[in-house]
């Protein structure tokens, strides 16, 4: 049958061909069959994916919205700055998948291969495909430490690690603890990449680290950023400049690291201003904040950019061409800074304009970039920049955000834990606009 016909012939989700099984949340196993067809079909089961099939699935029923997430284990990715800082274990940021999986959406434990928006189709890993009336995707972003020479192999020596991967996060607290002296060494990769915060971060929390344990005048702290600035918002831009400088710590823009040699013990960078050029340095610590990219599945799609991420409508999350898909999250091309905070609002935004749409009406523009990233500044301070697409600020509480405090910590080491598994990907948290509408008296924004 073709597919127009059978979107005709269907108004629910229907099933045909030979029978298969996926997973299904409270790790129950329910009988789907080969081409099966949902209204929703959501690709991926992180942040984004979890809070958005939440949403849809409470709303249209069982049966209704598929997710599908080939991983057993969802992770809060945003607690592996602590646990990098060896402030929370690892295990505290995971949960498994089957108990995060919202209880009226059907998982189908796969990988999505093709995404193919002319037949509205995914097809999975295992060569079946997944119909769908309207597509949500949220695949995250493609982590790639292959694309530094010599850095895969480096990650089984000492003082290699990174918080961007739950293979190296525990790495980085063993390289603090084992630190004697010479240059602790972060970097910040080229753009695109997940939480352009967390690259820092780390770096505040082993200065905390190396003073409380008698080790601060032992270390040379070098921050060596492919970047102009520290931080895209010129306001905490300017605060963490001052955090450099109270905390001693060698500063290099325009520096890429593209080579890691273990057995000398060496980073070596691209210059940007000149990229032929290079410049090594020794470590005795390297915590690499690695190039993120687009997945193949998406960048090879037709629902792509020339960049290969998901084309839509920054204020809708809407596709530009394809009506019935929508998009979220770090596969996005949403032009703000890719965080989970960023993903509080989106999911909201995406699910009221996904069902308006379905309901034959349009999807409203509201999304105005909110995103948020709790610079952690030490083990009980925090700066919590919060912003907009145009990188001015949009604060919730009614002090300075740009001074590092305690209370900011802890809302991000405890509150925040709580908020994402109890809140976000139950579909109870749409971002903290309320609070500040509230916070601020209606007198700003
Ligand atoms: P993800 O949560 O990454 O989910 C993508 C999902 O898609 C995954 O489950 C994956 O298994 C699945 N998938 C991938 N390929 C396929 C496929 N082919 N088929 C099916 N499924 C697939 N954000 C904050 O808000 N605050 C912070 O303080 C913060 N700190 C961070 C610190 C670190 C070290 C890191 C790494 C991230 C941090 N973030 C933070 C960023 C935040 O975690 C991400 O922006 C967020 O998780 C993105 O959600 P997502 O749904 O787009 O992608
Ligand atoms: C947020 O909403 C969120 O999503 C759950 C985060 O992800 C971990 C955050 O880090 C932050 C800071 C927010 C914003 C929330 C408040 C209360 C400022």
């Amino acid at each position: 049958m073709q597919f127009s016909g059978i979107l005709r012939s269907l108004t629910n989700a229907r099933v045909s061909g030979t029978c298969r099984y996926a997973a299904h949340s409270a790790s129950t196993l329910i009988a789907v069959r080969n081409n099966s067809t949902y209204e929703v079909v959501v690709a991926g089961g992180g942040s984004g994916g979890i809070s958005v099939g939440c949403r849809l699935s409470d709303k249209l029923g069982a049966g209704n919205v598929a997710i599908i997430e080939p991983n057993d284990t969802h992770y809060y990715q945003p607690l592996w700055t602590l646990v990098g800082g060896g402030a929370k274990s690892l295990s505290s940021s995971a949960k498994a998948m089957k108990d995060v999986m919202p209880p009226k959406a059907t998982w189908i434990k796969n990988e999505v291969k093709e995404i193919d928006p002319e037949t509205n189709s995914v097809t999975l890993e295992n060569g079946e495909k997944v119909f769908y009336k309207y597509l949500v995707v949220a695949l995250g972003i493609k982590v790639k430490f292959e694309d530094i020479k010599g850095l895969p192999e480096a990650f089984s020596t000492p003082g290699v690690c990174s918080n961007y991967s739950p293979k190296t996060v525990e790495k980085t607290f063993n390289a603090l603890q084992d630190f004697k002296e010479g240059n602790a060494i972060f970097t910040f990769p080229k753009p695109p990449l997940k939480c352009p915060g967390a690259p820092q971060k780390i770096m505040y929390l082993a200065d905390s680290y190396f003073r409380k344990h008698g080790k601060r005048q032992n270390a040379n702290i070098m921050f060596n950023t492919s970047g102009p600035a520290i931080f895209a918002v010129k306001k905490y831009a300017e605060a963490l400049m001052k955090v450099v400088e109270e905390k001693d710590i060698t500063l290099n823009f325009g520096l890429n690291l593209v080579e890691v040699k273990p057995d000398t013990k060496e980073a070596v960078f691209e210059k940007m201003s000149s990229p032929e050029e290079t410049v090594s340095y020794n470590y005795e610590m390297l915590h690499v904040s690695p190039p993120c990219g687009p997945l193949d599945v998406v960048k090879s799609s037709k629902i792509a950019d020339a960049a290969g991420f998901v084309d839509v409508n920054k204020e809708t999350m809407q596709h530009v061409k394809y009506p019935n898909v929508f998009s979220l999250g770090d596969c996005s091309n949403i032009p703000t800074s890719k965080t989970a905070a960023a993903i509080a609002c989106q999911n909201a935004i995406l699910s009221k304009n996904l069902l308006a749409v379905r309901a034959g009406g349009k999807a409203i523009p509201s999304y105005e970039g909110y995103t948020s990233c709790p610079l952690i500044t030490g083990y009980n301070s925090c700066i919590l920049a919060e912003f907009d697409f145009d990188l001015q600020p949009l604060e919730t509480f009614p002090i300075n955000q740009g001074k590092p405090r305690w209370s900011m910590y802890y809302m991000k080491a405890d509150v925040m834990r709580m908020i994402y598994w109890q809140m976000l990907l139950k579909g109870r948290w749409s971002g903290p606009k309320t609070f500040r509408k509230i916070m601020h008296l209606g007198m700003s924004r």
